[in-house]
């Protein structure tokens, strides 16, 4: 491990969530004196460090040596912009660890299939026989790794862990897409797209995405690319005979792996790529590729009843996540295509969802703060106020052949605790159709 000194260092983590309270552990832990600081009025910690509630303390800020912030708060907070101002550096727990971390990383950031291919590198890194960990927006705070001994560590990056990470260099990385998210924070498109480009800038290996323009850095060579479409070089998909190829040859039949929808295809690509450069074998790529089945609520079949297929992509958040569900799944769908979707909107644009709908949807079903946002011009169309409501009108409308699809390309938040509770209430009362 490397070896800087943080004893005695005046550093402030702000945030008490994962994340703060893994940053306040490791800093204990190195002889820091630390402040911890959250804007809830009330929080009960088993912390051995002062805790400061409610509104920040910007004299506390500005006497720091170091802010440590957690990527749920805002650096553009007035009171962290004025302690940058006076000089205080403002970093995240990701950049705390890249500080301090020797062991080869493997980082995965984009808009959607984060998780999804941050779990295909371990599969394939572990059928390879390494000793793999596994952190970062996935809900494991990176921090909590680092004392563990390991061949090589996969991160996903989220846009908010990137914002303030400064010098994270990683065996190999990726940026899978990019679509609109998070506007709300970051403001506009380009913003959000620099932030997450920036994975690249110290990256050894970068692994690109040929068909994503947003998510292809200028005037950069990658060491391998990926793909929905053919290409000579690189992994590609050959869409006539379901297969992956790479540099043109047949590598990896769809039919042969667990995960579907084309989304998926392009997923394991990416995986492929980022374990090949990492010096992962290609028999145990195929073979971690091919035993994952896919996680949770994310385009997840819950049930198949009186012919009607039941599908829980409640993960989708944005967009980006609906538009891949849909077109992924239709050449699955066999009778009527239900879906279900709506939530809190980030701020995002849903004309693309919109012309998606007139195209592929037959019944669309919203709920949720930024439901009307979504339409389809001659599409039936229901507006409702819970899930419960949204299945039975499915189950009313829906005959054998039929797919309902949660897919609410919104966030959760105006409505549920997190995207898993939805999806569970979607799951339960999908159940009690059956009952
Ligand atoms: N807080 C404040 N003031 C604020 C906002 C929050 O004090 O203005 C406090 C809250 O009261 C709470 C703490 O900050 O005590 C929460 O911090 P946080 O929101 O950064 O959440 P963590 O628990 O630290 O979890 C974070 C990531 N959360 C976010 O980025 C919002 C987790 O990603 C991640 O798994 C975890 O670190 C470990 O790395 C979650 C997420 O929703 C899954 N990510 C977004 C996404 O995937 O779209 C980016
Ligand atoms: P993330 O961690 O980036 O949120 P997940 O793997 O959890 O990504 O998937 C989130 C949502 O995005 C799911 O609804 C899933 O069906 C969809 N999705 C997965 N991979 C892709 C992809 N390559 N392109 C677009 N959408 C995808």
């Amino acid at each position: 491990m490397k070896d800087l000194s943080l004893a005695d260092k005046k550093i402030v983590v702000v945030g008490m969530g994962l994340t703060g309270l893994s940053c306040v552990r490791f800093l204990k832990a190195r002889g820091a004196q630390v402040i911890a600081m959250d804007s809830r009025s009330e929080l009960a910690l088993n912390i051995d460090v002062p805790l400061l509630l409610g509104d920040f303390d910007g004299n506390r800020l500005n006497k720091a040596d170091l802010i440590v912030l957690s990527p749920g708060i805002d650096v553009h907070l007035p009171v962290l912009q004025a302690a940058i101002k006076s000089g205080v550096q403002v970093i995240g727990d990701i950049e705390l660890f890249a500080q301090f971390n020797d062991t080869p990383v493997i980082a995965i950031t984009g808009s959607n299939g984060k998780s999804t291919v941050t779990h295909l590198v371990v599969n394939m890194c572990k059928a390879a026989g390494k000793k793999v960990l596994m952190g970062g927006n996935i809900g494991i705070p990176v921090l909590d790794l680092i004392e563990q001994a390991a061949d090589v560590i996969v991160l996903e990056l989220s846009s908010f862990q990137l914002e303030t990470t400064f010098s994270l260099a990683p065996l190999a990385a990726t940026v899978l897409n990019v679509t609109e998210d998070h506007l709300d924070r970051h403001g506009d498109l380009e913003a959000y797209q620099q932030i997450k480009l920036s994975i690249y800038k110290n990256a050894e290996n970068g692994v690109c995405n040929r068909d994503d323009i947003l998510s292809y850095p200028v005037n950069y060579k990658p060491a391998m690319s990926f793909g929905s479409s053919f290409s000579l070089e690189g992994f590609s998909w050959d869409k006539s005979n379901n297969c992956i190829l790479l540099d043109q040859q047949a590598y990896l039949y769809a039919d042969s792996c667990l995960l579907v929808g084309e989304h998926n295809m392009v997923n394991i690509q990416a995986a492929a790529a980022l374990a090949k450069v990492a010096g992962i074998d290609d028999e145990s790529i195929k073979q971690g590729a091919r035993e994952f089945g896919g996680l949770p609520h994310r385009c997840q079949t819950v049930s198949i009843d009186k012919g009607i297929r039941w599908i829980n992509d409640s993960k989708a958040t944005n967009v980006g996540a609906t538009l891949a569900a849909i077109n992924g799944l239709m050449s699955d769908v066999k009778g009527n295509l239900i879906l279900i979707a709506g939530g809190e909107g980030k701020g995002a644009d849903f004309a693309l969802l919109n012309e998606c709908i007139n195209e592929s949807v037959d019944v669309l079903i919203t709920l949720g703060k930024d439901g009307n946002k979504i339409k389809g011009e001659n599409v039936k169309s229901y507006s409702v106020a819970t899930i419960e409501e949204a299945v039975k009108k499915a189950a009313q409308l829906a005959v054998s052949g039929d797919t309902v699809l949660l897919s609410p390309a919104c966030a959760s938040l105006d409505m549920f605790v997190s995207y898993q509770q939805r999806g569970d209430c979607f799951r339960d009362a999908v159940k009690e159709l059956s009952l």
